[in-house]
């Protein structure tokens, strides 16, 4: 991957390519775990975990919260048209994807292209746009992991986007749809995710919340096939959260998602592109979601980042915490990688870092925990007592009565004659500690 100029202005001055310099290294424009090159397992840590940075905080987001405007003012926003501005900001994510060495991004359509009202204007912006990309991409080998549609940010979308209930506003969902889809396609993107902020409502009483489900799956049907006939073979995904920005979301969790998809036939095109701080606002840990998904075989990629014990919001922080995050890669790597999915850092820089090399600290912490966390999974799996203690858990069922229940050769009325005949179970301690202590051993070695 080489670095990116277009040689009219550099944004990221006197920050060069990240490089790796291992734990003992005490400057903060390091990797001290993240070696590309180096593998774990069969494969390197480049192909295990798939990083991408996400358009819209690290280039779009200059810190707003709903208290108050931007803190972050970096050279790319400067330029006075909504054109100017996107052109300026396509060269600093590229200038920044290859000093920090990430090889995918992703992005929604206006991240990329400016917004616009009418419908031949808004698809102009975009297709200039994703000229602009499509060239980046090549000079650089940075690839595009997904793509999506911004269906919540419009007033037009307040009631809801393909669950609104005026039609009009439906059909104008997928023109961005549509649009963005031709974008991911165009640009090689190997997903394409909805991630359905204003599907839900705010009250039951003027909802009818069985029709706009159905609409939702009507939608989604037809944006497949759509997707199908242009030529996209990547995966749909949707991505669950629980509310925020609506009061209820129809998307909750990801158990929620698994059944509205094999109700609805869609699960042989969508998977789930699994957040951490959504996870937890659903009151799920960020593991139990992605193994949720995982066990229907529909975990597709990851949103990585952490929310704050103390808020109840969706924070956005970059991953730090490393127990999280061996939790996630231990689903991971069992269910042997996320390909055509990655990690994409839905994280953003807190309002008050206001350098821009702040940018870069976010993710350098981030991609270290990643990494940390896949030698620590892959060591727990590789070379730990972790899964044949987990097997013995489970030992009564691999033969014997148990066997027979696991195979369907018992009525119901064999099991109360088993249970009569064996007197009071003898108690099983479920060994959570011992559990625990093995996984922080393996955090600490090296
Ligand atoms: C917001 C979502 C959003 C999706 C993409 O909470 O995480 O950023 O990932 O629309
Ligand atoms: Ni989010
Ligand atoms: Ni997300």
């Amino acid at each position: 991957m080489t670095s990116y100029f277009t040689g009219a202005h550099e944004y990221f001055p006197g920050i060069g390519r990240i490089p790796f310099e291992g734990v003992d290294s005490d400057n903060p424009l390091a990797f001290k775990h993240y070696d590309a090159t180096r593998k774990v397992g069969d494969r390197t840590m480049a192909e295990h975990l798939r990083f991408a940075v996400a358009y819209w905080h690290t280039f779009c987001n200059g810190g707003r919260d709903p208290f108050g405007s931007a803190t972050r003012h970096f050279g790319w926003t400067t330029p006075s048209t909504p054109m100017a501005l996107a052109e300026a900001r396509i060269d600093a994510a590229f200038e920044f994807f290859t000093k920090l060495g990430a090889p995918y991004y992703c992005f929604h359509d206006t991240d990329l292209a400016p917004d616009a009202d009418s419908v031949v204007e808004y698809e102009q912006n975009l297709r200039h746009m994703v000229t602009l990309a499509r060239e980046r991409q090549q000079a650089t080998g940075v690839k595009l992991l997904w793509g999506t549609a911004n269906l919540f940010n419009h007033p037009r979308y307040m009631n809801g986007a393909a669950t609104n209930p005026d039609f009009a506003v439906v059909a104008r969902a997928a023109v961005q749809v549509k649009a963005a889809i031709d974008a991911t396609v165009e640009l090689g993107g190997g997903s394409y995710v909805f991630w359905g902020g204003r599907e839900g409502y705010a009250s039951l009483y003027n909802t009818q919340m069985k029709r706009e489900q159905e609409h939702f799956a009507r939608f989604l049907g037809m944006a497949r096939d759509y997707g199908r006939s242009v030529g996209f073979k990547g995966q749909f995904l949707i991505e669950p959260k629980p509310m925020e920005p609506m009061k209820h979301q129809y998307d909750f969790d990801a158990s929620t998602v698994v059944g509205f998809l094999q109700r609805h036939g869609l699960d042989a095109d969508f998977k789930l592109n699994v957040e951490a701080n959504h996870a937890t606002l659903a009151g799920h840990t960020f593991a139990h979601d992605l193994q949720v998904a995982s066990d229907h075989g529909l975990l597709g990629s990851i949103d990585a980042n952490r929310g704050d014990a103390q808020n109840g919001w969706d924070t956005d922080q970059f991953p730090t915490d490393l127990d999280a995050a061996v939790g996630a890669m231990l689903v991971v790597l069992r269910q042997g990688g996320l390909a055509p999915g990655g990690l994409n850092f839905d994280a953003k820089a807190r309002r008050e870092s206001t350098d821009v090399e702040d940018l870069f600290l976010a993710h350098i912490g981030g991609m270290d925990t990643f990494a940390r966390a896949l030698e620590v999974a892959h060591a727990l799996l590789a070379g730990s007592p972790l899964e044949r203690w987990r097997d013995e858990r489970y030992a009564s069922f691999d033969g014997g009565t148990g066997g027979d229940f696991v195979h369907g050769k018992l009525s119901f009325a064999d099991l109360r004659d088993y249970a009569a005949g064996h007197g009071e179970p003898v108690p099983t301690s479920g060994k959570q500690e011992r559990y625990e202590n093995l996984v922080h051993q393996y955090m600490q070695r090296h």
